[in-house]
């Protein structure tokens, strides 16, 4: 294990030096690209300190000069020190790298013969010297020379000629967005006017062949993103060209890099046969996010990565915005929370907790996390909701005045909406200072017309968090009478005591609370009720989160009554349930939602926080019991309902088409339960697009009789690796627990099995690890194989074998004999000799 440098947030110091102007120039060679810098240093007159220190880590420099003397420079831990001249001076250094032996993707690496990279957060210190970090922001020219068809760079072309390009970015910028791409790629092109007349080129580029015919939904998303932002933002975009790069080995989703963003392939490229709905709807998101990041996280960046939150929470929410008015709100408002519960909640109550802005790391890429990305969205959403939506924008429009330009702090964020609003935000922070998820139990009393609402918040302790101050939460609510008529409409009230009460007068009956509508802060609620009043809500409920809300508790009991007393499911749930699948006034997508079961995660951890020791066989037996019943009860109306939920219309990706495609598959994977998959077969036979053939594979494979048509979806695709990802995670996410490991294990010794490729990686691991009556299996080989991975992919690529230990994070949950063989693999992980402080970090935390 290399040894461990912990990074605190209290010691920020700023840059001795800053950077005015940035000249590069590669010559690419994949084993030996040359790169030389030209920097215009000039000292930093908010300090005194003078010492120069340029971060790197990797390059072998070949000559080092300032001010046109050669230097030789003082190599140290973590990059190079040197005397410089007390005033501004030019530094230039050549060095050399080796693309082509990067297989951590971190800096310059080859994909598929063609050369990208990725340098957020501390990747550019793989390139060459230079000081690495986001407070320091400067313009950069790029001249790139090689034999490439295609030679690209950050800014505008300001040049090219036979071997070489130059690009020009005039926005400062820090070292982390620079990006470059060079390879045989071709574009689909496109232009946008902008709010002020200005016309910009798009351009989304492909390697030649299949890839090619799958950029159009992309370069749509990407307009209709630019539209967005200058309606509701009023951002404008700030370049001649805009540049997307789809690239096949990829440790993430995207890079917001300024003016050429670099895509996982799997996050851009889509095409009806190849890609599911869900595919298109989390495509249009993250081409949204990058592109939104353009003004949240570029023009604006963060001063450290303690800020790291200041531009993904905002870039989150910002999409999250941006998808609900795209598709359908209230559908997109629980995919979020859906997501939230299943990843941050799920972060937020096992080690490794941390809070919003955490006060230390010891390696940023593992704070890339759910609590920076969507419980920072959910941070956000809660100011909004207090502010209202005028302040919000008034707030927003003071944030882009006052820090345009600049490396900004989540402080500074705050006293943006301090400052246009004139709230005092204190307590409000400490929604980024402390980690965990708020209980929030609430009791109410009824007495002459008066309805008092008792609540109390309390979070459980964190990693080194003991004790924990109440928090500003607001609570949406809105009240019904017993005939299911709202008498009180939505308010908003707000919550900063650790119990307080709120008391509603002139009400003529007990009315029916519809509380934390539309989920306003990321809290557990607990509340006390009663089966019946669950299906009131689902039938009542004027807000469509709390509706679908009702219904899932209402699930949740069941199945929770199910695994603890063994008891048959309540016939109020499925009498509600049915009820809801026949409105016909509500949305399919939602009704799909309605109809989904709770996770087997989301119980386990529901039985935990009561006391009770999870075992995951005794909860996939209840889910599967539980789909029985519900398959038999509705066998009357599954029929109908799924006939009503064809699409007879060609395939668009729409959310109106894909919400009657997801009604139609969630109604057909009940009749698997009592057709043996007959239905299944025949939809699997006539899909012509890739939503219904997976969700009809998925459904063969649930009834054991998939093996044909898997061999098939494997002929037909053969070649596509997007699609080929999706054949190894069906299989081992539809394999029974008996099963799944032998699955995985077999498929990992498949051909196909390029695991240096973090897509397919994760398709197979991925699958395994949530799949927990699998994982989980009760010998504990899921444990072994999968300890066994991540310890031969820590050395290729730290980044996602640390990332993916997280398949671990819940294991204090579970009983002495599983937890004793997981400590067994996760200590094996961290003897392992050479093992990365990456994935040393995550299993310290994991081990407490
Ligand atoms: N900012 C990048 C994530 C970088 C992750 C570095 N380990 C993508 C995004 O959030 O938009
Ligand atoms: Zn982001």
């Amino acid at each position: 294990m290399t040894e461990q440098t912990r990074i605190f947030l209290a010691d920020y110091t700023p840059p001795n030096w800053l950077v005015e102007q940035v000249h590069l120039t590669f010559a690419l060679s994949p084993a030996a690209t040359r790169v030389k810098s030209r920097i215009r240093f000039a000292p930093n007159t908010a300090t005194s300190d003078r010492d120069f220190f340029l971060h790197g880590e990797g390059p072998a420099l070949i000559s080092a000069a300032i001010d046109g003397a050669p230097v030789t420079p003082e190599m140290v831990r973590g990059g190079l020190t040197c005397a410089v001249p007390d005033r501004a001076f030019t530094w230039e250094a050549e060095v050399e790298i080796s693309p082509a032996t990067n297989t951590a993707l971190e800096g310059l690496y080859t994909s598929n013969g063609m050369y990208c990279t990725q340098c957020e957060a501390e990747g550019f210190r793989k390139i060459t010297f230079y000081p690495d970090r986001p407070d320091v922001m400067a313009p950069f020219t790029v001249r790139i020379e090689g034999d490439e068809k295609v030679m690209l760079s950050n800014g505008n072309p300001t040049g090219a000629g036979e071997g070489w390009a130059e690009w020009t970015d005039p926005w400062p910028k820090p070292a982390y967005l620079f990006a470059l791409v060079a390879g045989d790629l071709v574009a689909r092109e496109d232009r946008f006017t902008t709010m002020s007349g200005k016309t910009v080129d798009l351009k989304l580029w492909t390697r030649p062949g299949p890839d090619e015919g799958k950029t159009e939904f992309g370069m749509e998303a990407l307009k209709a993103s630019m539209t967005w932002d200058e309606e509701v933002y009023k951002r404008e975009y700030d370049l001649d060209i805009f540049q997307i790069v789809a690239v096949s080995d990829f440790n993430m989703g995207a890079m917001e890099n300024k003016g050429l963003n670099i895509f996982n392939t799997s996050a851009v490229l889509a095409s009806p046969e190849t890609s599911t709905d869900a595919n298109f709807e989390r495509i249009e998101a993250i081409i949204a996010h990058e592109y939104f990041h353009n003004w949240t996280g570029n023009r604006i960046t963060c001063r450290d990565w303690f800020q790291l939150s200041l531009k993904e929470g905002l870039t989150v929410f910002r999409d999250q915005q941006f998808s609900g008015d795209m598709r359908s709100k209230a559908v997109c408002r629980i995919n979020d929370v859906l997501s939230l519960r299943g990843r941050q909640f799920r972060e937020d109550n096992g080690p490794l907790a941390h809070p919003v802005q955490p006060d230390s790391f010891v390696e940023i890429n593992n704070f890339y996390t759910a609590t920076i990305y969507e419980k920072g969205a959910e941070v956000i959403r809660m100011l909004h909701t207090l502010v209202g939506q005028e302040d919000y924008d008034r707030a927003l429009e003071l944030y882009f005045d006052r820090h345009d330009g600049e490396a900004a702090t989540i402080q500074d964020w705050v006293r943006v909406f301090e400052d246009a609003t004139g709230r005092d935000l204190t307590q409000f922070k400490r929604w980024y200072s402390q980690a965990g998820t708020p209980r929030l139990s609430v009791t109410d009393e009824f007495r002459d017309g008066s309805y008092t609402l008792h609540f109390k918040q309390e979070t459980p302790p964190t990693p080194g968090q003991e004790v924990k101050d109440p928090r500003v939460i607001p609570i949406a609510m809105g009240l019904l009478n017993p005939n299911g008529d709202e008498v009180l409409p939505t308010t908003v009230l707000e919550m900063t005591e650790a119990e307080q009460s709120f008391t509603f007068d002139g009400l003529a009956a007990k009315p029916v609370p519809s509380l934390l509508r539309g989920f306003s802060a990321p809290v557990i609620l607990k509340r006390d009720s009663s089966a019946s009043e669950r299906a009131f809500l689902l039938a009542h409920d004027t807000d469509p989160f709390n509706k679908w809300e009702a219904g899932r508790a209402l699930a949740k009991d069941v199945l929770v009554g199910m695994v603890t007393h063994g008891s048959t499911p309540d016939a109020a749930y499925l009498q509600a349930l049915t009820t809801m699948l026949r409105d016909d006034q509500l949305d399919p997508a939602f009704r799909a939602l309605a109809l989904r079961q709770p996770g087997q995660d989301d119980i386990a951890q529901t039985l935990f926080d009561a006391g009770i020791t999870p075992d995951p066989l005794a909860i996939w037996r209840a889910s599967e019991t539980l789909a029985q019943e519900v398959a038999e009860h509705l066998q009357d109306v599954a029929p109908r309902l799924s006939a009503e939920m064809d699409v007879t219309a060609p395939f668009a990706p729409t959310a109106a088409q894909a919400g009657k495609r997801a009604l139609g598959l969630g109604l057909l994977s009940l009749t698997t339960r009592l057709d043996g998959g007959h239905a299944a077969q025949a939809l699997y036979d006539r899909a012509d697009n890739m939503t219904l053939k997976l969700g009809a594979l998925g459904c063969l494979l649930d009834a054991e009789v998939g093996e044909e048509a898997l061999a098939r979806f494997h002929a037909e695709f053969d070649g596509d690796a997007l699609v080929i990802d999706k054949w190894f995670a069906m299989q081992v996410a539809h394999a029974s627990p008996q099963n799944a490991v032998d699955v995985a294990e077999k498929l990992s010794a498949h051909k196909d099995f390029n695991w240096k490729n973090p897509n397919r990686f994760r398709a197979l691991f991925g699958a395994l690890t949530m799949n927990p009556a699998g994982f989980h299996t009760v010998s504990g080989k899921g444990y072994e194989l999968f300890a066994d991975w991540l310890i031969r992919l820590d050395p290729v690529n730290p980044q996602i074998a640390a990332r993916m230990t997280t398949g671990f994070e819940t294991w204090r949950r579970y009983d002495a004999d599983r937890r004793a063989m997981i400590r067994g693999a996760l200590e094996r992980i961290l003897g392992t000799k050479g093992i990365s402080s990456d994935t040393a970090e995550m299993v310290a935390r994991m081990l407490g």
